[in-house]
């Protein structure tokens, strides 16, 4: 396939998600009635398909485009939360994260706390990316840091784990905390990240300082901003919503791939 129909298909893919995402916030508001089980089991049967099928075509590991250093985008727009006022963040912000560490928990053989030095320390990948937001517009950045799989492997993950939690420090509605979820095969994708660096720079407040996930072949929400701690567990049900993310819970799908 070239490259000019991958980027066709992308785009009419990230369509299909926005409409499907769409029809899906929409429904948010007959959920007392009882029909919105069923238009959800539709819905869940949808992108199971719609997973099977991409990795089926494409294949489990197959690489996002990365675009040169003159398409980089002269600002990566930012989106959703861009300054947290949570306690927790504002606190971290103030020190400049300076006691700020990344908790893996949950089925690992060995829990740890990383630092942002450690962090910064480990192997980086750097990668030249398109961001696409559920929304309907695309931002090209470059984003570097460790790859989660190599995170993960210091832990150790146990063989029940099934699923990656992402927990984050903000929250938009007041409320709930942001969180996100992967399937193992999407968070030992070799380009899935967690990236402390944008175009070179340490991640600014408005893209997830200091530390977000990247999962480039993925819609945007799934790329979890200011990261406070990771959990391996076997189920998604009884994290907050019960359905693997902030927006997955109202509504939107939890596979999201462009
Ligand atoms: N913690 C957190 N992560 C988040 C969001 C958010 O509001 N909070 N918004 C999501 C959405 S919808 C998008 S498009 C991207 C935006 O990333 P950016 O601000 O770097 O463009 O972050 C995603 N991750
Ligand atoms: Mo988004």
């Amino acid at each position: 396939m070239s490259d000019r129909d991958d980027r066709r298909l992308s785009r009419r893919m990230l369509l299909q998600r926005a409409a499907l995402g769409a029809a899906a916030v929409t429904l948010g508001g007959c959920d007392r009635l009882s029909q919105s089980e069923t238009m959800t089991r539709l819905l869940e049967s949808g992108q199971a398909l719609n997973m099977k099928t991409q990795r089926l075509l494409a294949g489990s590991d197959a690489l996002a485009p990365e675009y040169p250093a003159s398409m980089i985008s002269p600002v990566f727009r930012p989106n959703g939360s861009t300054n947290p006022q949570t306690g927790l963040y504002q606190r971290h912000l103030a020190s400049d994260f300076a006691d700020w560490r990344l908790d893996i928990d949950g089925l690992v053989a060995q829990p740890l706390s990383l630092s942002l030095t450690e962090l910064r320390s480990m192997p980086a990948r750097t990668q030249i990316t398109r961001h696409d937001c559920v929304e309907g517009w695309s931002v090209i950045g470059q984003w570097s840091g460790p790859v989660l799989e190599d995170v993960l492997q210091r832990a150790g993950v146990r063989p029940e784990a099934r699923y990656v939690v992402f927990h984050c420090m903000d929250q938009l509605n007041g409320r709930d905390f942001y969180y996100e979820s992967l399937d193992m095969v999407a968070a030992r994708h070799p380009q899935t990240i967690l990236a402390h660096s944008l175009n070179g720079e340490t991640v600014p407040v408005a893209n997830g300082a200091p530390l977000r996930l990247r999962v480039e072949r993925q819609l945007g929400y799934k790329m979890a901003k200011y990261l406070r701690g990771i959990t391996l567990v076997e189920h998604l049900d009884d994290i907050q919503g019960g359905r693997g993310g902030y927006w997955e819970d109202r509504g939107y799908t939890w596979y999201a791939g462009v």
